[in-house]
């Protein structure tokens, strides 16, 4: 009997009995297509409890690999070829997907950048370390914040396994001196220490979001696009020879706002407020920039790279992204802020065309890529949040989840998933309890009819915030009320989703 989690893509899958609120704009193919994966998404159930024949894993490679982390920045769930999109722009991360593994629940830490960055390149809840809230560029430069430098960060701990390690683009994990990427275990920072910044030429841009070179600015060139630019720094960098492992991180700037094309021609207008539709077309160019990079740089890998793909939050309000069937966008605890487009390819040991369908998290990249590093990559005494996916991705896991528990806090706003249950619990609003399985787009509120299940999931809840850092500080007044009034059951559609950023 086939493992039911790790099954081969099939397509064409044409059903669907009803539709998650807020996703009324799309098309009847469309509909169709995210139906499919909707009904792949909802697969594990709270009865599925059977013992399955894995399949046999293959060997792990002798020699570390190449790691590489692609990220793309606020695309939204939908976006894709390979989440559902039935006119893909993204043709090349399609084949990485078809090469590789598609995580259908793949989950980040946080539904904004910073601290889903910092989960992500950590290996740990953010919140151990008080990195809880987002970042901006004032409190970076001027309250010195950022990710705690002394904090383990997973290219320090390659790097003790003898990698080279690279981070290409956006950081966003703070600006002082010692928050610098080559203060943390990166050897070689291209980028912008800033969370956004133009994609076109910048001759004055101040020194967060300046392209730099390990410090040094970089004279951007006239005909600058940041994504081009970004792909080129990742060929060269991957082309080049070496004696050791490399770890790449290339975290793309988009498709985060501002909305510019690769064609200036192609911006949206000026004057005139533009229409979720024009922003939406631009959107999609910025995306196909994207993946021409990715395509690039796939030609570019080593045979037996490990290769994760990933998006850092939920669709954005403001870029004309497509969250499909989720409900909320970044920076809301419902699935479409923390429910992400994932990915993982890696020839040779894990078959292609394979789907997973139990949850997973961002902090597994680390733990798996400690783990295909070898013992030297086990330093500190921080230990990791995260599991190696590789057994269960393999199928040498059988129906074992790699989580049975999930935590998310952001200031008033926390959540928790235990098995197939989650609990969303907001200061001043009724606690949300959510059925994945029979209700994946998070219409119906149960909390009043189980209450032992929300005594249950509030008691793992804070037995986690116990570990954590408590909440300090926060992004302000407005951000405060968004995030209350977002979680309500009654806060519907994406229109009202889109008035609370
Ligand atoms: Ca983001």
């Amino acid at each position: 009997m086939p493992n039911p989690h790790l099954v081969r893509i099939r397509r064409g899958i044409a059903s669907i009995a009803s539709w998650p609120e807020g996703s009324r704009k799309w098309s009847n193919v469309a509909a169709v297509a995210a139906a499919a994966l909707l009904a792949a998404c909802s697969a594990p159930s709270h009865s599925n409890a059977s013992a399955t024949t894995a399949a046999s894993p293959a060997p792990r490679p002798i020699a570390p690999p190449d790691i590489v982390v692609l990220m793309t920045d606020d695309a939204g769930y939908a976006d894709f070829g390979f989440t559902g999109d039935p006119e893909s722009v993204t043709p090349a991360i399609d084949a990485l997907a078809a090469r590789g593994v598609i995580c259908t629940q793949g989950y980040v830490t946080a539904s904004v950048c910073s601290p889903s960055r910092a989960g992500l390149l950590s290996g740990r809840y953010q919140q151990r370390v008080g990195h809880e809230f987002n970042l901006n560029q004032l409190a970076a430069e001027k309250e010195g914040w950022g990710f705690p430098p002394e904090a383990l960060m997973l290219p320090e701990r390659l790097k003790a396994a003898g990698y080279e390690t690279a981070v290409l683009g956006k950081w966003h994990l703070g600006s002082t001196p010692a928050h610098h990427p080559n203060a943390n275990g990166i050897d070689t920072f291209v980028g912008l220490l800033a969370g956004s910044r133009t994609y076109r030429q910048a001759p004055r841009a101040g020194p967060q979001t300046r392209l730099q070179r390990n410090g040094e600015r970089i004279e951007e060139p006239e005909d600058l696009y940041l994504t081009t630019f970004l792909a080129d720094e990742a060929v060269t960098l991957l082309e080049a020879p070496r004696s050791s492992p490399l770890f790449l991180f290339v975290s793309f700037t988009a498709p985060h706002t501002p909305m510019h094309a690769p064609d200036p021609a192609d911006d949206l207008p000026e004057g005139e407020r533009p229409t979720f539709e024009q922003r939406r077309a631009v959107e999609r160019k910025m995306l196909a920039a994207v993946d021409d990079a990715v395509a690039r740089i796939e030609q570019a890998l080593r045979p037996g790279t490990l290769v994760f793909f990933l998006n850092d939050n939920g669709g954005a309000i403001n870029n004309g992204s497509d969250n499909g069937p989720w409900r909320g966008m970044k920076g809301s605890k419902w699935e479409g802020g923390i429910r992400v487009p994932f990915i993982v390819a890696w020839d040779g040991v894990l078959a292609p065309g394979g789907r997973y369908d139990l949850p997973i998290s961002s902090l597994d990249v680390a733990a798996t890529a400690v783990a295909a590093a070898g013992s030297a990559a086990e330093i500190g005494d921080e230990p990791l949040d995260g599991v190696d996916l590789l057994p269960y991705l393999d199928g040498s896991k059988g129906d074992a989840r790699p989580h049975e528990w999930l935590f998310w806090r952001r200031g008033v706003a926390s959540a928790v998933r235990q098995g197939d249950w989650k609990l969303i619990r907001v200061e001043g609003n009724p606690d949300i309890l959510i059925d994945l399985v029979n209700d994946p787009g998070e219409t119906t509120n149960l909390a009043e009819s189980n209450p032992a299940m929300v005594a249950e999931l509030a008691a793992g809840l804070a037995a986690w915030e116990a570990e954590m850092l408590p909440t300090a500080g926060g992004e302000g007044e407005v951000y405060r009320r968004n995030q209350i009034i977002k979680h309500r059951m009654e806060t519907v559609g994406r229109e009202a989703e889109r008035r609370l950023p």
